[in-house]
């Protein structure tokens, strides 16, 4: 199927973070691809990938990165396509400074920021797919089904001592 999704990371260390992502929208059944685009790396390969998202028919790039996290900016920056940044929890700074890279855009160019680590790798599957549901009817109905899937298991466990 024609991906909808472009994941992509500046490292391939970000996996571990970002696999999270991929297994959300596999679980929404969002077609995507995966690619290691370092925005320090590999620039040229990045305005590239970038630059030609849209007639690909990419409709929503997630880009993930830890430290000088500048992959989402960057990519936001040569696409009118909404740009959803993860900040992956960097060794020395825990992540604080890959958020910081990743939110602080100027204005009139926009990232939205999800949060550090794990927790936002999976709601940046969720934020694509609420974003793709309002053209797709079938995603919309998959998420639909995703949060009362979520709601029913909390509630059928209101006491933690209980397995
Ligand atoms: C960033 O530098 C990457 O996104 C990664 O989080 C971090 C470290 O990269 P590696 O040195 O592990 O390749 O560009």
């Amino acid at each position: 199927m024609q991906p909808l999704v472009g994941l992509i990371m500046g490292s391939v260390s970000d996996w571990e973070t970002l696999q999270h992502t991929a297994q959300t929208l596999d679980r929404l059944n969002i077609p995507h691809e995966v690619q290691v685009v370092s925005a320090h790396r590999t620039p040229d390969l990045l305005f590239e990938y970038v630059a030609s998202a849209e007639e690909r028919g990419l409709e929503v790039i997630i880009a993930g990165a830890g430290g000088a996290a500048h992959l989402p900016g960057m990519a936001a920056a040569k696409t009118a396509l909404p740009v959803l940044g993860i900040p992956v929890q960097s060794q020395m700074l825990n992540g604080l400074d890959s958020l910081l890279s990743i939110v602080q855009m100027p204005a009139g160019v926009p990232v939205g920021t999800l949060a550090i680590g794990k927790a936002g790798a999976i709601n940046a599957a969720l934020f694509a797919a609420s974003i793709l549901g309002n053209k797709y009817p079938d995603i919309r109905v998959t998420l639909a089904e995703f949060r009362r899937n979520q709601t029913e298991a909390v509630l059928a466990r209101p006491d933690p001592r209980e397995g």
